[in-house]
């Protein structure tokens, strides 16, 4: 079989060496591929496909990013023919915008054209970048050119940081897949099908939400649609480092365990681990199945453990004689015990914020490092040292930012409020989504909590539909912890949280809105807490709308006082919970909300921010910060 895939590789035969995966290799990737069949097209079959590339920024690559030119097409004109049936389906496999056809004379009429079509930044919204967006649900097409001059015995592959929500995708006029989830990455092996010279990719986005999706209809975010994540075209060798985790084994300081996947014909390898700072050297060997478990002894005097304090990165590299990755990677270990937090065996309190991939001065999603940096540094400035990158998967870069600059995260998939419970290809699409976002980020220092979804009701088949996600996630990775944001429930004046799915995850997490939602600040200090887990409490959500310069007195809802006041009751109720260990007031900035009519405070924003949109610091700002200097004082 090996010898064989060889071959394939090099005469570049994609339907067979796809055959020759789905025989191999279990990988996640709900990418659905088109094998290329001799030139013609084929019908949209789901083939497995190797792992998505794992440290994809560490590969030979070219960012696809840039200007690219763009057709709005709210009818989907260019994937349906008259008959409603999509062109990439057809006998031809052709008639569609992806075939970027231009009139061969004046006699013929061509009714799209890409060339002379304005153009997007991408990595980019489409609703931030042109007004007449600003709404838009539905199809925009999206065209790129770029050269490429394929090698011999290399293979290649088109990956997308994320494309919300649906994306199909066509490299010179043939399709080679599509992909649902908005916040995930994604990949086709396009290995024989990039042409030596000019190659033209266009991508087919639709934001159109549906019920039986991750997310649902309802959210309480903008719907920002188009490329919003880099596009790379990624270069590896024939047999190649897949996919490994390298993290400290749970609860153990002195050994580092994990796990090496090569893929290719020639998956039985040595694969070396060097940590040279550390002084760490192992090498392991991969099966037939391309993996290898790692478990390395440590000597503890030569590791510097990763701490916000201390945002320690190693290099590591590891190398098989067919391939060879650099990675930054810290080393911690996340755990608790009855309710307390312990990072690197001390305690921890999480002074942390929630935060939405959006930059509130553009609005548009975070653009790259510089939007990133900004938000991060927002955090810092409030003594920060945990976030809760709300409400999906954030961008590879943030949480390598995160790393970098020493702050927790927790990190979540868009299961959020009333979701298909009931459906299996709903939950299929949920667990795929939480698989990519822990497959991609598993090495990093930064996250210590997988969060399975937020506020999700109690109901039977949704406690199934939730405990299996918290199953999944531990048979990804043991050694982070699995959170939740949970709903609170109220008798008289006690909250509680009553919910079985506090029994399947680490942490008592959730989400309350004392003094905003019910109650106001005259009243709220009436309520207590009863948390009956012997697990560290965390607050996942409070806070209160105020419009960014509006003062009045501490009474008046949407003023700066009425928030800031909100806050320090908040401080009192929740100090009185025996085993808090950490918050993530909602939010850290005002961020756009279609859910958000009122003309004079909101106009479609959520005002919950603790930074108004146009980057100011509101009251309650500093009031957080004074609670968390005292905090990181208790905790020193
Ligand atoms: C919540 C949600 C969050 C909303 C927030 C609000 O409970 O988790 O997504 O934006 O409340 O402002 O109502």
């Amino acid at each position: 079989m090996r010898s064989v895939l060889k071959l394939l590789l090099v005469s570049g035969c994609l339907s067979a060496l796809a055959a020759a995966w789905a025989q191999d290799d279990q990988a996640p990737g709900q990418a659905m591929v088109v094998p290329a069949a001799g030139g013609r097209a084929a019908p949209t079959v789901m083939t497995k496909q190797p792992p998505t590339l794992h440290n994809i920024y560490g590969r030979t690559h070219l960012l696809l990013d840039g200007r690219w030119n763009y057709i709005v097409d709210p009818y989907e004109a260019g994937y349906y023919n008259y008959r409603h049936q999509p062109f990439d389906q057809s006998a031809t496999g052709s008639g569609g915008f992806y075939d970027d056809r231009k009139p061969k004379d004046k006699t013929e009429s061509v009714e799209y054209s890409f060339d002379g079509s304005p153009t997007l930044a991408i990595p980019g919204d489409w609703n931030s970048q042109n007004a007449k967006l600003e709404t838009y649900e539905g199809t925009v097409w999206m065209r790129q050119q770029f050269r490429a001059a394929p090698k011999d015995g290399k293979r290649y592959f088109l990956y997308f940081g994320a494309v919300n929500y649906e994306a199909h995708v066509y490299l010179n006029g043939k399709k080679v897949g599509s992909h649902k989830g908005g916040f995930t990455p994604f990949q086709f092996e396009v290995t024989g099908r990039l042409l030596n010279g000019q190659n033209t990719v266009i991508v087919k986005a639709d934001n159109t939400r549906h019920q039986d999706d991750i997310p649902t209809l309802n959210t309480d975010w903008w719907n920002y649609g188009g490329i919003t994540r880099d596009v790379l075209l990624a270069e590896t060798p024939d047999t190649y480092i897949a996919d490994y985790q390298i993290q400290l084994a749970k609860g153990d300081m002195g050994r580092i365990e994990g796990y090496v996947q090569m893929t290719g014909a020639q998956r039985s390898q040595d694969v070396t681990i060097t940590i040279p700072e550390a002084g760490v050297k192992a090498t392991v060997h991969t099966g037939a199945d391309g993996r290898a478990a790692v478990s390395i002894p440590l000597a503890k005097t030569k590791m510097r453990y990763w701490s916000p304090e201390d945002p320690k990165l190693y290099t590591v590299t590891i190398a098989a004689a067919t391939d060879k990755l650099n990675d930054r990677i810290g080393f911690r270990t996340i755990e608790t015990r009855g309710q307390d937090l312990l990072l690197n065996g001390k305690s921890v309190f999480l002074r942390g914020i929630s935060l939405h991939d959006e930059n509130p001065l553009i609005p548009g999603r975070l653009r790259g490092e510089g939007d990133m940096r900004m938000m991060l540094q927002w955090a810092k400035d409030m003594n920060c040292n945990y976030v809760r990158l709300a409400h999906y998967p954030h961008s590879e870069e943030m949480i390598k930012l995160a790393d970098e600059m020493g702050i927790l995260v927790w990190a979540e998939v868009p299961v959020y409020w009333t979701i298909s419970w009931e459906k299996p290809e709903v939950y299929a699409n949920a667990s795929q989504q939480l698989t990519d976002l822990v497959t991609r980020d598993r090495n990093r220092a930064s996250v210590i909590i997988w969060s399975i979804g937020n506020e999700t009701p109690v109901s039977e088949a949704r406690n199934v539909f939730m405990g299996k996600l918290a199953d999944t996630v531990r048979t990804l990775d043991r050694t982070r912890l699995v959170g939740a944001a949970l709903e609170v429930h109220r008798k008289g004046d006690e909250v509680t949280v009553e919910d079985p799915l506090a029994d399947k995850i680490d942490l008592a997490s959730f989400n309350e809105y004392a003094g905003w939602y019910w109650s106001n600040n005259k009243e709220m200090m009436k309520f207590s807490f009863k948390v009956n887990y012997n697990k560290p409490v965390i607050i996942t959500e409070f806070g209160a709308d105020a419009l960014g310069g509006l003062h009045a007195d501490d009474d008046t809802r949407w003023s700066e006082e009425y928030q800031d006041l909100l806050y320090k009751n908040q401080f009192k109720l929740l100090d009185a919970i025996p085993g808090l260990r950490g918050m993530t007031p909602w939010v850290l900035t005002d961020f756009r909300s279609p859910r958000r009519p009122h003309p004079y405070y909101q106009d479609f924003w959520n005002r919950k921010g603790l930074i108004s949109e146009t980057g100011k610091k509101k009251l309650a700002f500093y009031t957080m910060k004074a609670y968390y200097d005292q905090k990181q004082q208790q905790y020193k």
